[in-house]
């Protein structure tokens, strides 16, 4: 079986994820979305609920599952019998720490990773700017799921 895993923060999806999720399901018997358990940077959601939107969004493809991990990357590969991390890669930005990533952790394992360009609708969208567009009040609907933007708008809503 060809498994490969989407790994990321996901704090929270988005369109440009949704994507590479999705594409991968399409190239591989089963994807793993791993959402990184980080102890030291506070969220705006929690993993929890990170991983309730996500199942949420890939409910529709069955050969995806997800769940957290800590620690090494290529362990969580290794642990799930998964020979490749897909990454998406949106700019010429991305690519220097994407690229030394890729070859620490196949130096570390053997776990490839493949890189996938972004579809360029979705080639500027990144959780930080979307949280930062929901916080100042901005529409953020054509760039994360439905469930993602309910839920960031309940979340960031003035209260009192
Ligand atoms: N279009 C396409 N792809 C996108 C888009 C978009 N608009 N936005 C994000 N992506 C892709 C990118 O490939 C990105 O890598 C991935 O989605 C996840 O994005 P984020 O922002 O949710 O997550 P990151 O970048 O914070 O995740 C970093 C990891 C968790 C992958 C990394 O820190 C990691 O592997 N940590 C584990 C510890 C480890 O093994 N360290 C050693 C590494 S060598």
């Amino acid at each position: 079986m060809r498994r490969a895993v989407c790994p990321g923060s996901f704090d929270p999806v988005t369109n440009g994820h949704v994507d590479i999720i999705v594409r991968s399901a399409q190239l591989f018997d089963e994807v793993i979305v791993g959402v990184l358990i980080n102890q030291s940077k506070q969220g705006l959601f929690s993993v929890e609920e990170r991983i309730e939107m996500l199942r949420e969004v890939a409910s529709a493809h069955p050969n995806v599952r997800v769940e957290s991990f800590h620690g090494l990357l290529v362990d969580f590969c290794r642990a799930n019998g998964a020979q490749v991390v897909v990454k998406g890669l949106r700019a010429v930005s991305d690519f220097d720490y994407e690229l030394q990533m890729a070859q620490m952790n196949v130096g570390l394992s053997g776990v490839e990773t493949l890189f996938m360009p972004t579809n360029p609708l979705y080639s500027f969208i990144a959780s930080s700017l979307v949280k930062q567009v929901a916080r100042l009040g901005g529409d953020v609907s054509q760039y994360v799921p439905k469930v993602v933007e309910e839920r960031m708008v309940a979340k960031l809503r003035p209260t009192g």
